[in-house]
């Protein structure tokens, strides 16, 4: 053997070790030999850009009840803004790159309420077969109706003070809920196989922590604007930024 050829090979060696060093793949396994301590952090803000739509009162002057609630009329919550274009109520979620673990669910249940003949929140997210508590804290009767596609749906009348408790088994993102009573009534609740999912606030801010380094699909989603989706690879105890854009569609 050459001088040469031992010079490529051991080149080759070098160029082998380096490359399969941080071997992470879109899709594939995240390495994470210490997870629990090595846990990265997205953390962003999702938008709204343009013109969003106008919210209109919500009419509930056909149960007395709870118009009487509100001195003020209720809006309509398909898209809530606030003054920098934070998109409220959109759920970001990791979509690809875990390992095929399963997790269990937290032992605490989700609440959903109905107050105010709304729900309260109105988007929810949980875990596969997490308890999810519905709560009426109305002095009228609710009947809470979930209407899945990967689930089996259920709808279970609530007098007042009342509480339910079910559960999804199964991912879906989202599950429409509604009240066969009160028409305007609209909820939604994502359920997720893993823990990492966050519910945008207000300011249209989220946080995912804990995450095991990876190479992940991101989305962000919203009841009435869709999907957005985005790859990002974040390192051990790794902090990144990452933000989401909605955009107004054009309208008739
Ligand atoms: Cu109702």
């Amino acid at each position: 053997m050459t001088t040469n050829s031992l010079t490529l090979i051991a080149t080759l060696m070098v160029v082998i070790c380096l490359t399969s060093q941080p071997s992470v793949k879109a899709g594939g396994p995240p390495t994470s030999p210490s997870s629990a301590t090595a846990g990265a952090t997205l953390k962003g803000v999702v938008k709204f850009e343009g013109r969003a739509p106008k919210p209109s009162p919500v009419n509930m002057s056909a149960d007395p009840s709870c118009a009487k609630q509100h001195p003020t009329p209720v809006l309509s919550q398909d898209v809530v803004t606030d003054a920098n274009g934070g998109l409220q109520n959109a759920i970001v979620f990791i979509a690809d790159g875990l390992n095929k673990q399963t997790y269990e669910p937290p032992s605490e249940p989700v609440v959903l309420d109905q107050k105010g003949c709304m729900y309260q929140p109105h988007v929810l997210a949980m875990q596969a077969s997490q308890r999810m508590e519905v709560v009426n804290d109305d002095p009228t009767s609710h009947n809470v109706h979930p209407v899945p596609t990967n689930n089996r749906e259920w709808n279970k009348a609530e007098p007042p003070g009342s509480k339910a408790e079910e559960t999804f088994p199964r991912e879906e993102i989202a599950i429409p809920v509604k009240c066969n009573i009160h028409p305007w009534m609209r909820g939604y609740v994502a359920v997720f196989k893993h823990p990492y999912f966050a519910v945008t606030g207000k300011d249209g801010g989220f946080d995912l922590g804990n995450l095991p380094p990876g190479t992940y699909t991101i989305k962000a989603w919203h009841e009435k604007l869709g999907t957005s989706t985005q790859k990002i690879t974040v390192g051990a105890n790794e902090t990144k930024a990452i933000d989401f854009v909605f955009k107004s569609q054009p309208g008739p």
